[in-house]
């Protein structure tokens, strides 16, 4: 199907079609799923929604596996809510994807078959109670900036996707706040977790937002068309200048000696983040890629009958009716 689609000849009217459709993006016109696009486009909306799904799917593993450990039960209902919303944000992602034309099927086995990428973060290891603080607090923060400037893309069901998404985002952030606060106001020990746990999770969180302007090589193509309004650089800078105060204010620092404010430029300045980790782990090598995989393709298998007894039902329709 993917080679089908590279495939696709451009309509004889290319050029101007394409005029046409770049200044209705210009107007700020939402482009749906029936209009005409340009060929690459429809690609480039495939390959960055499909490794948003994926993401949010393998993303809801590392906080899966902490539910039978939660301390109370106030956060294992808190816990279980927001993995549940994880699953639900990759089935609308993969349904807005499947409005260009790539059946979910495929976009599944691509993801289990290793073809497919999906974010930097979800390859760590959560080892502790306060990973699952950190990854509630700052990788919901990260999504959050990232998904709230992705919502006013031009893509409108990828675009009223992710509108919704963002306000399940809010609480997860909030929850994850919570969960620092009270583990920052514990014991000494607590407070030497989640400074643990910082110390691991911040430069992944710092390459969440891709790698800089200059390495990126989608950036530029994506804010023509109006789907990425801001720059991965930009996007990190907002996150930095939101967050960055807070970790400080929580006691909390981060293990970066070049982090600091520069008064002229009026930002965060970052110290250079371990990029060949970044290609690595996205190419398939981080430290839980592997099994973070596994675990998907063994619930894939585990759900056969499932999508069996479905797709039989839809074949027999009268016996639903009756
Ligand atoms: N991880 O040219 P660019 C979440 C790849 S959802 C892995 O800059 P682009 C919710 C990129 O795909 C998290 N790969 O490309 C949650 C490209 O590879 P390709 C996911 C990355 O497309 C919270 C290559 O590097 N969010 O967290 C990453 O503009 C808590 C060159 O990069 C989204 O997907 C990365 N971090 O990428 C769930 C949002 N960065 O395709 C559970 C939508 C770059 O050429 C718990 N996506 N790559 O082989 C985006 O905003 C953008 O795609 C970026 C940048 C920011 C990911």
């Amino acid at each position: 199907m993917t080679q089908m689609m590279n495939d696709v000849p451009e309509h004889p009217e290319y050029a101007a079609r394409l005029i046409e459709f770049e200044a209705r993006i210009d107007r700020g016109e939402k482009i749906e799923p029936d209009d005409w696009m340009p060929a690459k486009f429809r690609l480039q909306m495939i390959r960055l929604i499909q490794q948003h799904a994926n993401s949010e799917l393998i993303g809801a593993l590392p906080e899966g596996t902490w539910i039978p450990y939660a301390p109370n039960l106030r956060r294992k209902m808190a816990l279980t809510a927001k993995v549940q919303d994880e699953v639900g944000h990759a089935q609308l992602l993969y349904r807005a994807a499947e409005t260009l034309g790539k059946p979910r099927e495929e976009m599944i086995e691509e993801l289990i078959n290793g073809k497919s990428k999906w974010s930097n973060v979800f390859a760590y290891p959560a080892e502790t109670w306060s990973d699952i603080a950190i990854i509630a607090w700052l990788i919901d923060a990260a999504a959050i900036v990232n998904q709230t400037i992705m919502a006013n893309g031009s893509y409108g069901p990828y675009s009223r996707a992710l509108k919704r998404i963002c306000y399940e985002e809010s609480f997860h952030m909030k929850h994850g706040e919570d969960m620092i606060i009270t583990l920052m106001e514990g014991t000494e020990a607590q407070r030497a977790q989640v400074q643990d746990a910082l110390n691991r999770w911040y430069w992944p969180i710092i390459m969440f937002f891709g790698p800089h302007d200059k390495e990126s090589v989608h950036t530029e193509q994506l804010k023509r068309w109006g789907v990425k309004p801001k720059t991965n650089d930009e996007q990190r800078q907002e996150f930095l200048g939101k967050y960055m105060p807070r970790i400080y204010e929580l006691g909390l620092t981060v293990p970066d000696p070049d982090m600091h404010y520069d008064l002229e430029k009026d930002e965060w300045v970052h110290g250079e983040a371990p990029w060949q980790e970044f290609y690595d782990v996205i190419n398939g090598k981080g430290p839980m890629s592997e099994e973070r995989l596994a675990t998907r393709r063994m619930a894939y298998d585990e759900g056969k009958w499932v999508r069996e007894a479905l797709a039989m039902m839809e074949r027999l329709p009268h016996v639903v009716a009756s």
